[in-house]
């Protein structure tokens, strides 16, 4: 870990125990204790979700400057899908990729490359953190995910907008990557399909042709190589049922602060 790393970090980590702080969440061992508390809440999410979200709605994660750009943006997981299908794309430049919307939606379909392109826009320059102890900050532009929503209109039960992504994390397995965001989460504007990185079309390494980036949200939450966005009530019927590749390993389904 270098000095950048280890200061970004520690900001990181007081940025959560500040808002952690703010909620009061101290006092919540003793609050879930009596009857009403859990009621109120809801038993079916976790706490932390809950009051995070009455809190943080519309907050915005922190934007920076060019100045401030990592001189690289190094690349975690996986950095090339083994997966023939991805690699057939990626040897034609993408030219057939296209990425398909369905689920509970009122008009699924698919968008190419040029059709995300020509969705309304963001630009912004953000850090990255990942739990395993780095940060990097780093440049994006991609679709607002509010406008591609626009277009297929979700169902009013739609709860999550599920990313499929084309590896496999398992050697010779199927299973792919994918992750899920709430809809607050989902029409947020710095919620994007990113196809640029620091200017540039983005690397394969960093999950070329489109990943997601959800600002508020922990690197993991990022899914790179996104292939079909599906919109769901549930995660019943999808992989190990808790929203993500890394939940179905127990991780948190809410990385957010
Ligand atoms: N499809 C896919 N998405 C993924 C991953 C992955 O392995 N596969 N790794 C996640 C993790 S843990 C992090 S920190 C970021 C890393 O993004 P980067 O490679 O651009 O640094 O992507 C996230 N999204
Ligand atoms: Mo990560």
């Amino acid at each position: 870990m270098n000095e950048f790393d280890g200061i970004a970090r520690r900001r990181f980590l007081g940025r959560i125990a500040a808002s952690l702080g703010a909620l009061g969440v101290a006092g919540c061992d003793r609050l879930s204790q009596t009857d009403w508390f859990p009621k109120v809440l809801g038993v079916a999410d976790p706490l932390n979700h809950k009051l995070a979200r009455l809190a943080t709605r519309k907050t915005m994660a922190q934007e920076f400057t060019p100045a401030d750009l990592s001189p690289t943006f190094r690349s975690n997981g996986t950095s090339e899908p083994d997966n023939p299908q991805y690699a057939a794309l990626a040897a034609n430049r993408f030219a057939d990729y296209a990425l398909q919307v369905d689920g509970l939606v009122t008009k699924p379909r698919r968008f190419t490359l040029a059709e995300l392109r020509a969705l309304p826009s963001r630009t912004q320059i953000t850090r990255h953190d990942c739990v395993e102890g780095w940060s990097a900050i780093g440049k994006w532009q991609g679709a607002k995910l509010s406008a591609l929503l626009d277009l297929v209109q979700p169902a009013p039960n739609v709860r999550y907008v599920v990313f499929h992504c084309a590896d496999p994390m398992e050697e010779g397995g199927t299973a792919p990557y994918y992750e899920s965001i709430d809809m607050d989460d989902a029409y947020h504007v710095q919620t994007i399909l990113a196809y640029a990185l620091n200017d540039a079309p983005l690397p394969t390494k960093n999950g070329a042709p489109i990943r997601l980036r959800v600002e508020r949200q922990l690197g993991y939450k990022h899914a790179k190589y996104v292939m079909r966005l599906e919109l769901v009530e549930s995660f019943a019927n999808i992989a190990g049922g808790n929203g993500g590749y890394w939940e179905d390993q127990g991780y948190q389904w809410y990385a957010g602060i």
